[in-house]
């Protein structure tokens, strides 16, 4: 493939534009990965993990706003594999968006799959991950989109940048582990540490001293480009003696503030500038979990080092300690998200639609099914409207591009079959219907959507993530939502614009998007095993006008079922 390089007046012409040759301008960025097996040692055992290119995390995709990225995925695992580009709005190229079943097959074993997307209107942090089975525990990476060439960040330039990526670690095979659940209808083994960039740091019962050490010189400011990675678990992450400045998240700049604690769920991705306004030291970082429900969670903390580098070799640094906050903080949570508005500038207008085409009810949560073979005779599953998602077994994309009927129906129920004390503690009709049904939108619609947790079992916070679009969180609050009060209180100035959000523990969340982007489009809860327990359901948006309002034609090596 050609590439077209401009540089100082110069045209030139070279072959592609390989890995991060982020100084120049490059129309095309070719990558390739190899996703293979690889032994690995955490926690003082060595097991096989599926890996990319032997990466964990995987290696950081870089590029620059208005790209053109081709991902060249080869699979050499036994595993059926796709790779989901988190937060990348895949305009008009649904084929390449990468959830299993919803937007394509699976790419099986020795097959090779070239993902094509352009990033347009987009700069920041993002992620990619395998979007089947449970391989996203080990097979992600971050994709960092540079601004256009001499576009500055709307803050001042960091001295230097450093992606941190945050994960989960199970010492079992984590295929076991979700496959026992399914079996048995219960919940599935917690995890055994938190990685940050793939170390834990010392764990119990393990002498490993494996852990992170990010270098920085005294007097500078740092940008750390934060994921969360983890599979199951909403993540807090600090470090000892310094304040953290958040400025994006989602890809999405938002109004500077300052913090001692990052609020970071599965899905969401945070940049931070980091000062460093101490002396020669290290100073402790630490990743702990944040669960507000009677839910079992892995509490093992992740620990990282900041290392102030100093010419002194022979002085032995002193470690600067910091606990992590507790495991219920609630509080510190709602702050978070609370302080989280849009930068609104200029140049980056929080573009919230100001009227509501499609306003949509989803009660969000968990049920009990029967099943004969488990363990209590029945299983945990998980529900939108009371609907528990069952994958069709080709891809609801092609199923409406080629219009083959039978797959799914589009009668996905824009409100609950029966209201009820959504949050009161006397909910007990828990069994749900299982179907195949999206929702379907004329293009560039405007959707209004109240994402309303249930106390079915429990309540709990659910990290909703959808593909396709940023929505803006215009609302939030505990209990059940109030038609004819909240919306009083909406924000519909400069709410955050983002692709996850946390539906707070028996509370709700109100989002909005404008449906301009023609496709299928997964909605999910990002906690892996949610997902796996039905917690998704899909928007089929249609066509509008003309080739530019189109969805491209599916490309030759697209994978076959
Ligand atoms: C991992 O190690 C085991 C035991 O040494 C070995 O049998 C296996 O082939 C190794 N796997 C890979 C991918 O290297
Ligand atoms: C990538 O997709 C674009 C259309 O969006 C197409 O023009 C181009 O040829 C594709 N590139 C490759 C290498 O398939
Ligand atoms: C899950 O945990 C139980 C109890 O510790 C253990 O017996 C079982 O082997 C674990 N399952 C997997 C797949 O690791
Ligand atoms: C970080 O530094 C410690 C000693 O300060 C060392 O033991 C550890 O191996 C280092 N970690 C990495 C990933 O290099
Ligand atoms: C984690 O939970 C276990 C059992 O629930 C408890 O024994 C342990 O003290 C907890 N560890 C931390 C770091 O909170
Ligand atoms: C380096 O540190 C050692 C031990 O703290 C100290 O004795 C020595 O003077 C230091 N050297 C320099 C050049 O600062
Ligand atoms: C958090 O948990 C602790 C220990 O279980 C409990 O004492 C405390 O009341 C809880 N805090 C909140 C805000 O629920
Ligand atoms: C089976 O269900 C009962 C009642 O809901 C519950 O108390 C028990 O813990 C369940 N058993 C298992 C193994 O989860
Ligand atoms: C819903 O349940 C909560 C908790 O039990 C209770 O406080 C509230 O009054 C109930 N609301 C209605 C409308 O019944
Ligand atoms: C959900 O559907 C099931 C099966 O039809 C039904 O028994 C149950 O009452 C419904 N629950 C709610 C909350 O609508
Ligand atoms: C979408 O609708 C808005 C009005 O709600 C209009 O301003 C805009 O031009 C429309 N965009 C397209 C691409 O049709
Ligand atoms: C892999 O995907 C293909 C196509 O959907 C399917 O037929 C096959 O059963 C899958 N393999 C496994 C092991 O799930
Ligand atoms: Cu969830």
């Amino acid at each position: 493939m050609m590439g077209t390089v401009v540089l100082k007046g110069l045209v030139l012409v070279i072959l592609g534009c390989l890995l991060p040759a982020v100084l120049v301008q490059c129309r095309i960025r070719h990558y390739k990965f190899n996703v293979v097996l690889k032994n690995h040692t955490r926690l003082c055992s060595t097991k096989e993990i599926v890996t990319v290119n032997g990466k964990y995390p995987g290696p950081t995709l870089v590029a620059r706003e208005d790209d053109t990225v081709l991902v060249k995925v080869v699979n050499h695992v036994k595993y059926n594999l796709t790779i989901h580009w988190h937060g990348i709005r895949q305009i008009r190229t649904g084929w390449s968006d990468g959830p299993s079943y919803i937007t394509q097959c699976p790419i099986q074993p020795g097959q090779t799959y070239t993902y094509n997307f352009t990033l347009t209107g987009q700069r920041g942090t993002l992620w990619y991950h395998a979007h089947i089975l449970w391989l996203r525990a080990t097979v992600h990476g971050a994709i960092v989109i540079l601004p256009k060439l001499g576009v500055p960040y709307p803050f001042p330039k960091p001295h230097k940048e450093a992606v941190v990526v945050l994960g989960e670690w199970w010492k079992s095979d984590v295929e076991a582990v979700i496959n026992e659940a399914l079996k048995s209808g219960l919940a599935p083994n917690v995890s055994d540490a938190h990685t940050i960039n793939g170390f834990p740091g010392p764990v119990k019962n393990c002498n490993s001293q494996e852990l992170f050490n990010l270098s920085v010189r005294p007097g500078k400011k740092y940008m750390l480009r934060i994921v969360n990675a983890a599979l199951n678990e909403e993540l807090f992450f600090k470090i000892a003696g310094h304040q953290l400045t958040v400025v994006e998240v989602d890809a999405t700049y938002v109004k500077p503030f300052k913090t001692d604690t990052i609020v970071i769920s599965p899905g969401q991705t945070t940049n931070v500038i980091l000062e460093t306004n101490k002396f020669a030291g290290k100073y402790l970082v630490v990743v702990s979990p944040f669960m507000d429900a009677p839910i079992a969670v892995d509490n093992a903390t992740g620990l990282a080092t900041l290392h102030y580098a100093t010419s002194n070799r022979s002085t032995t640094l002193a470690t600067t300690l910091t606990a992590p906050p507790p495991i219920n903080a609630t509080q510190i949570s709602d702050s978070f998200t609370k302080s989280l508005k849009a930068l609104n500038s200029n140049k980056f207008p929080a573009l919230v639609p100001q009227t509501v085409d499609h306003s949509l009810f989803f009660t969000v949560g968990l049920g009990v099914n029967p099943c004969s073979t488990c363990v209590n005779g029945s299983r945990v599953v998980a529900a939108i409207n009371n609907v528990t998602f069952v994958m069709p077994t080709i891809s609801l994309l092609q199923a409406h591009y080629f219009n083959i009927k039978g797959v799914f129906t589009a009668d996905f129920p824009a409100n609950p079959p029966t209201p009820f004390n959504y949050t009161g503690n006397q909910v007990t009709n828990v069994a749900t219907t299982t179907g195949t049904r999206v929702y379907k939108l004329p293009y560039n619609a405007t959707v209004q959507l109240i994402l309303q947790d249930t106390a079915m079992l429990t309540p709990e916070n659910h990290p909703f993530h959808l593909h396709g679009f940023n929505f803006f969180v215009v609302g939030r609050g505990v209990g059940n939502y109030n038609p004819n009060t909240d919306p009083k209180k909406f924000n519909l100035v400069d709410p955050v614009e983002r692709n996850t959000i946390g539906v707070p523990s028996g509370g709700w969340t109100a989002i909005r998007f404008r449906a301009d982007n023609p496709g299928v489009w997964f909605l999910h809860c990002h906690l892996e095993i949610h997902t796996t327990w039905g917690l998704k359901m899909a928007f089929l948006v249609d066509n509008g006008k003309g080739p530019n309002q189109s969805i491209i034609p599916p490309p030759t090596d697209f994978p076959k079922c």
